[in-house]
């Protein structure tokens, strides 16, 4: 038989002791989440009969994750980035706010700083050159009616033929396949960029792991994400996947959503091989001025 003590007026009262409730000091809000996260994990101690062993080999993986910074990587692996972005989408319908281009996840590879540019530029640093398909990218930023929003930023970032982010990738140069473009005025943007492929998790990494014990797999589709902000509109977080990939709807990270697919076209021409997508957007208007900016998420440079 299993014993149960966790729910004991003496445990609760422990708990509570270990969450500071007992003292007049720390933060208030911080107490309550950290006596449910020791209840609630107590709970599942008991209830799965957790072994000594299970138990540290769970801290020590936490130490692991932690030391090649995959905390994030994990969070989308296991669909809890995606979870926030359903909760979301509820709280809205439950408001009546509609409407737009749907979010979906960041992701935990954003740089903040890109190249600042007008209306159009090219992403890519030619190292691809020869590998890479060349990609022409554009469309437009639209408001709630409809209208083209001229002024508006455009923070888009995407992998490269490995799949590898620049930054995190240390073998790529500062900033390639990273830029900010102002929208025109007819709202729109143009980039000339390469076909990214799509990110797999570091087989040898902590997230991995995790996925291989759930007999998962760790790759996404090729995709492009953006930020997407201008005066007065909600900021908006979401990504481009594009058609034809093999995990399209089979992405590890649950980022691909109806309306969010990209319909790449591949030409062969006198001009060479090349590919080209059009992807436009529509903001929401702001329900208030909190809504313009984007989470307060720790990234990268993040005073950049
Ligand atoms: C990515 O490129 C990504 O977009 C997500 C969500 C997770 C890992 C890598
Ligand atoms: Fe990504």
């Amino acid at each position: 038989m299993t014993v149960k003590i966790a729910h004991t007026a003496e445990l609760q009262k422990f708990f509570e002791e270990a969450a500071g409730f007992t003292n007049d000091g720390g933060n208030s809000r911080l107490k309550t989440i950290v006596l449910r996260v020791l209840q609630d994990t107590a709970r599942i101690i008991e209830d799965l009969e957790i072994s000594e062993d299970e138990f540290w080999k769970a801290v020590d993986y936490l130490n692991r994750l932690g030391g090649r910074s995959e905390a994030g990587l994990l969070v989308a692996g296991l669909g809890l980035e995606h979870f926030l972005d359903l909760l979301q989408d509820a709280k809205d319908a439950q408001i009546g706010l509609t409407g737009g281009t749907p979010r979906t996840i960041e992701g935990p590879l954003y740089v903040a700083g890109a190249p600042l540019y007008e209306g159009e530029c090219r992403m890519d640093d030619g190292s691809e050159e020869g590998v890479a398909t060349v990609m022409f990218l554009e469309g437009q930023v639209f408001d709630p009616q409809g209208q083209p929003l001229a002024g508006a930023t455009v923070d888009l970032w995407h992998a490269n033929t490995k799949g590898t982010y620049s930054f995190f990738d240390q073998s790529q140069s500062e900033y390639n396949l990273r830029r900010r473009i102002i929208t025109d005025a007819e709202g729109r943007y143009r980039a000339r960029s390469i076909v990214p492929s799509g990110y797999g998790c570091d087989p040898q990494g902590p997230t991995q792991e995790c996925l291989d014990l759930l007999g998962r797999h760790g790759q996404r589709p090729a995709h492009i994400h953006f930020f997407i902000s201008a005066p007065g509109h909600r900021h908006l977080t979401t990504q481009i996947n594009l058609s034809g990939d093999k995990y399209l709807w089979d992405d590890f990270a649950y980022a691909t959503r109806e309306g969010l697919v990209g319909e790449v076209e591949f030409l062969e021409d006198a001009e060479g091989r090349r590919a080209e997508l059009k992807f436009d957007f529509q903001l929401q208007q702001a329900p208030d001025a909190a809504a313009q900016q984007r989470s307060q998420r720790p990234r990268a440079l993040q005073n950049a």
